[in-house]
């Protein structure tokens, strides 16, 4: 009996549905709890002259106002630099950086108190664009390089080339849980923190240090997310540290939780590109030579940017192995919120720029881009070696791409798609397949630890807590299933428990797509030295002198809620009625256990190195109907082909994979960020936020995996599978290029993304007029 591989409900599925599933503004109010709240700079960039506290103060059931000199520690904290203060002290440099914290007995006194601070600031000019940062040489973190032979050189050589600048805007998390905390203060000025956060050991950390108390002062716990997507690694700081602030100073519980609209505009976001690339190619449409440079928009402080941008390097070349490369990078510092984590971490950024300039190579080249993709592919005995110098093991993209070419009727469609361009005068269609090859680790290699604390009860039940925090992803159920196979227990027998840093300590945050290789990792560690302890114990027991069999703890099996000795079937002990007797001869029944991933490392002076531990691959192929008329899309049909190993629940894991291309689709085709001139977010709501619902996801929707019963490099010869699939939903907007092209043969056109209804109008007029002004050039008009 193994619950590994199989479609185990998530634990919270029936809570989920029933509601009955606590977040963070469920929890019940506590005796004394006051309401926080955040009043955030209405101007992007200034500096502040004066703080009206007076009239706030004054309105009935306030309780507390507190600014930046009210925290006892250092104000300024960050994951990678440590220099974004959680409270502006005289200048600001973004809409909604915050500024105040108001306390008060509910949220009406709280939200009145809000509208009566007053914070005069002096207006500088924002800088809002890439450009405009530029011009203003604004940065953060130097310039970064990869580079792999002579890309100058190869480009000059290379017999076809083409440049261009691909422009990617941001993306909003869109978590269904706002950021939200509740602190509570301990006797002694210690705090708990209950907090929605991926990072409970970096809330830990970074509460203690502004509040000036030592880590062991702090406890974070974090139940479960309704939603992080990346917008939780870091950002669940600032409302945690001044609920924390609020509960010291007031010595009562505190309770923040931001409404929708201030959470979209205050929050970071995936980071908006701006991307330069020239490509040398041949005949065949073989890349030769490729240069990048990428700018990353970060916002006002570094968050998570360099790492961002590292990832973006790592993923510039995507699936494609291409001989001589640079990739220069460097992120610019705007007045924007800080930009952070976002399922892809920089991955979708780099991959678009590539998958865009294979689309332009075919289209000059008059071939089928999947020709061009495919021969470009990594191979899997020679050109398997990235630009870093990580070699490709067991690479099965080859493979991926044909089985998908049969199984999805690539050709046909091709054809079909071809012919109905051809007739049809009020619509066009595309089609393509793009690949994606995601490094699974942390780039930052120290991050590459989990850990795991195990008890067994006299019952025969356990607990099993992690630094992994649910977000609804379902490691919970996974790390449940693996820790019940060791023990050889039904599901219903593991319970695992709330994440809380007084349990698992020093954790990375759930993130990088990696939460179940490390933590499963760590837990199955935990258990082997229980069943280590168990296995001698039993042995002593199956010891049988009268038959001469000795006790020998190598025998000892945990199976179908039995211990047992293979050598003499049906002198097995129930693992309830062991376990008992176990505690009873003093037999320790709780571990902890660790795990760091093995072999990673990546020099970021050089650009060289081994970042991952392996690669998730995996092919998807989008066909699309664009309204010539209206720009409108229609995602017609998806089929996804990916390579996740030997799965843990393939419910979960189908969810994910769903989720996440469907997610990507709406960053590629629909989710747009728009600001007004002063760097005011305007679309901060769902009614002018688009994200997909039910009736854009593709018509039909074929997801399928490869078999790989040979991976054995990952817990349970799993793979990662949280941010992979996101980077599929670039097929969606590659099949839009795709379409847009046939309304001009030969001729490239511009897309950006999100390729929006407007954006893909803008992109056919722009391509229709130039071939009016310069008809000679198209080959032939379809119509
Ligand atoms: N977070 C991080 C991540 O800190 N480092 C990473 O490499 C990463 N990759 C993906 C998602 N989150
Ligand atoms: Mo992340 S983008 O927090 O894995």
């Amino acid at each position: 009996m193994s619950n590994v591989g199989k479609p185990i409900p998530h634990d919270s599925a029936r809570g989920h549905v029933t509601g009955q599933a606590d977040y963070i503004d469920d929890f019940t109010p506590m005796k004394g709890e006051l309401f926080v709240e955040l009043v955030g700079s209405r101007i992007a960039r200034g500096e502040i002259k004066q703080i009206q506290l007076e009239s706030a103060r004054r309105v009935p059931g306030v309780v507390a106002i507190l600014t930046a000199e009210d925290i006892p520690g250092p104000n300024h904290f960050g994951p990678i630099f440590a220099e974004e203060p959680v409270l502006a002290e005289a200048t600001v440099h973004y809409v909604g950086q915050p500024v105040v914290v108001i306390a008060a007995e509910s949220r009406d006194a709280a939200a009145r108190a809000r509208n009566l601070v007053e914070i005069e600031i002096e207006t500088k000019t924002p800088i809002l664009t890439i450009d405009d940062a530029v011009a203003h040489d604004s940065f953060i973190g130097p310039s970064r390089q990869i580079r792999r032979g002579e890309p100058d050189r190869a480009l000059r050589t290379s017999p076809h080339r083409l440049s261009g600048t691909f422009i990617s805007g941001g993306q909003e998390q869109f978590y269904l849980e706002s950021q939200a905390s509740i602190a509570y203060p301990d006797e002694e000025g210690r705090v708990v923190v209950h907090c929605s956060t991926q990072n409970p050991t970096e809330t830990q950390q970074v509460v203690a240090e502004t509040l000036g108390l030592g880590q062991h002062e702090v406890v974070c716990v974090c139940r479960r997310m309704g939603g992080a997507f990346g917008g939780k690694e870091t950002q669940a700081v600032i409302p945690s540290v001044a609920a924390a602030l609020v509960a010291v100073q007031t010595g009562r519980p505190a309770r923040i939780v931001l409404n929708k609209d201030d959470d979209m505009c205050w929050t970071g976001k995936r980071h908006p590109y701006q991307t330069t690339y020239q490509i040398g190619y041949d005949d065949q449409g073989r890349v030769l030579a490729a240069k990048f440079d990428f700018h990353s928009n970060g916002g006002a402080f570094a968050d998570l940017s360099t790492s961002v941008l590292e990832r973006t390097m790592l993923h510039a070349e995507n699936a494609y192995y291409i001989q001589d490369i640079e990739i220069n990078a460097r992120i610019f510092r705007t007045n924007f919120p800080p930009n952070t984590a976002f399922r892809g971490f920089g991955g979708p950024q780099g991959m678009a720029v590539i998958e865009n300039a294979l689309e332009e190579i075919a289209i000059e080249l008059g071939e089928d881009s999947l020709d061009v993709r495919r021969l470009n592919c990594y191979g899997t005995t020679d050109r398997n070696v990235t630009p870093y110098g990580q070699v490709l093991r067991g690479n099965r993209l080859p493979e991926i791409f044909d089985q998908l070419e049969r199984t999805s009727d690539y050709r046909q469609r091709a054809a079909a798609v071809a012919q109905f361009n051809g007739a049809s005068r009020t619509h066009l269609k595309g089609l393509a397949m793009t690949p994606v090859k995601f490094g699974i680790s942390f780039t930052t290699a120290f991050l590459n630890q989990g850990n795991a604390l195990v008890n067994v009860y006299t019952d025969g039940t356990v607990q099993v807590s992690t630094g992994a925090t649910e977000m609804g992803q379902g490691v919970n159920t996974k790390i449940q299933q693996i820790v019940a196979d060791e023990f050889g227990l039904e599901i219903g027998h593991v319970r695992m428990m709330e994440t809380s840093t007084e349990k698992n300590h020093n954790t990375s945050p759930s993130a990088a797509s990696a939460t179940t290789d490390l933590n499963g990792a760590a837990a199955i560690r935990a258990c082997r030295q229980i069943k280590e302890r168990m296995a001698q114990f039993a042995a002593r027991q199956f010891a049988d002198d009268e038959s001469g069999i000795a006790g020998d703890p190598q025998s000892v099996r945990f199976a179908d809620g039995f211990i047992s000795d293979v050598r003499q079937p049906g002198q097995s002990i129930a693992f309830s009625d062991f376990t008992n007797m176990a505690r009873r001869a003093r037999v320790d029944l709780g571990a902890r256990g660790f795990y760091a991933t093995p072999g990673v490392d990546f020099n970021r002076e050089t650009g060289r190195g081994n970042p991952f531990f392996y690669f998730t691959t995996g092919c998807a192929v989008a066909e699309v109907t664009v309204d010539r008329f209206t720009g409108d899309l229609v995602v017609d049909r998806v089929d996804l082909l990916m390579d996740i190993g030997r799965q843990i629940n393939p419910g979960i894991d189908r969810g994910q994979v769903i989720g996440g291309f469907v997610q990507g689709m709406g960053y590629v085709t629909a989710e747009e960020l728009k600001y007004d001139e002063s760097g005011q977010l305007l679309s901060h709501s769902p009614t002018t936020y688009k994200i997909p619902n039910v009736t854009d996801i593709p018509r039909a929707f074929n997801v399928d995996f490869i078999e790989n019963h040979e991976n054995a490099r990952n817990v349970r010869g799993s793979k990662a599978v949280g941010e992979p699939p996101l980077m599929l939903g670039l097929s969606v907007w590659v099949a839009a290029k795709n379409a847009i092209s046939y309304s001009a043969q030969g001729r490239v056109p511009t897309l950006r993304i999100p390729a929006t209804n407007e954006e893909i109008l803008m992109s056919l007029t722009a391509l229709e007029k130039a071939t009016a002004e310069d008809p000679a050039e198209t080959v032939q008009d379809p119509i």
